[in-house]
């Protein structure tokens, strides 16, 4: 027989779904119109999880689901699962690193080089039919510029190598440095936001990081200076950064995530000094079948009674 498990989110990767309904008796969750009583119509029997989609985890959704020993994510961030919760209970919690790790980063040098050179400004000015009354502003390069970056875990790194290749000088901020880093660690953020000329955030979202990115840190980046971020909303301070972006104490932002996605602040939209991106660092056909697999495969370890691939608790 199948195992039984629930599944919270419909997953957005090639394969991923039909590959769950193959393997397991899967539960859909986000279809149900009464989640207490089609949980409690499950509580007897469902050991696996898989989440996505970033719908909150919490203590109420495990203690719905008592006999819960896996939790697999669709992602790398699991802020949006309650680890401590997970532990007390003695239920485990996987995620998806290294397979998203290249793309991400991709796309965090992709809007530096947008926000920095105007390819989506240079879009929406050919689009208005302006080109044809003038030539576009001179925009920014970024070569020789000191890029800095929070968070030097797989991703922060990856991107720091791209901001090599480009001619890049690289910084770093985290909560500790790291003996085998080959990037100059500066404790204080501030500090490292008063010598970047672009700010990348790329650390992991939940408390520790809650809004990290203050109207002081803003600020010291300047008006010449950019914030990229390609790791959560949470850790940067939104309507600080509004506000910078508008009083233009801050120069550019490229953001690919926000705190209260899909909602983006509406002041955001008019402003051409901004690149917005839905939430995409992973979402290519290739690394979300790679990230839905992992997922799986982490659920099979756990049915197989071997060790977890990617365990974080
Ligand atoms: C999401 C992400 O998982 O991996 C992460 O932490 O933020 C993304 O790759 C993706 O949006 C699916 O929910």
């Amino acid at each position: 027989m199948k195992p039984d498990i629930v599944v919270t989110a419909h997953i957005s990767a090639p394969g991923t779904m039909p590959t769950l309904e193959r393997e397991f008796t899967a539960h859909h969750l986000w279809r149900a119109t009464d989640e207490k009583s089609f949980l409690a119509a499950l509580a007897d029997r469902v050991e696996g999880m898989a989440v996505g989609g970033h719908r909150p985890i919490d203590a109420a959704l495990m203690d719905a689901l008592p006999k819960l020993k896996v939790i697999a994510n669709f992602g790398v961030g699991v802020d949006s699962i309650d680890l401590a919760a997970a532990q007390a209970r003695g239920i485990a919690v996987t995620n998806t690193p290294d397979v998203l790790t290249d793309e991400v980063a991709d796309l965090a040098i992709a809007l530096v080089l947008d926000a920095a050179r105007g390819m989506s400004a240079g879009d929406r000015f050919i689009r208005a039919g302006k080109w044809t009354k003038g030539g576009m502003a001179l925009q920014r390069g970024i070569r020789g510029k000191t890029l800095g970056i929070l968070g030097l875990g797989r991703i922060g790194s990856a991107i720091a190598a791209h901001g090599e290749h480009f001619g890049m000088r690289v910084l770093w901020t985290g909560p500790r440095p790291k003996p085998a880093a080959r990037w100059t660690y500066v404790a204080d953020l501030v500090e490292l936001a008063r010598e970047a000329d672009v700010l990348v955030v790329a650390c992991p979202g939940g408390a520790a990081t809650r809004r990290l990115v203050t109207a002081e840190v803003l600020a010291a980046l300047g008006p010449e200076g950019m914030l990229v971020n390609i790791g959560r909303g949470s850790v940067v301070d939104e309507p600080a950064l509004v506000d910078a972006l508008k009083g233009g104490i801050l120069g550019r932002a490229a953001l690919d995530v926000f705190e209260d996605e899909p909602k983006v602040p509406e002041a955001l939209l008019a402003m051409e000094n901004v690149v917005l991106t839905p939430h995409i660092g992973s979402a290519t056909i290739e690394t979300r079948a790679a990230m839905g697999q992992l997922m799986i495969d982490n659920l099979l370890a756990y049915y197989a009674g071997k060790p977890l691939l990617t365990r974080v608790v």
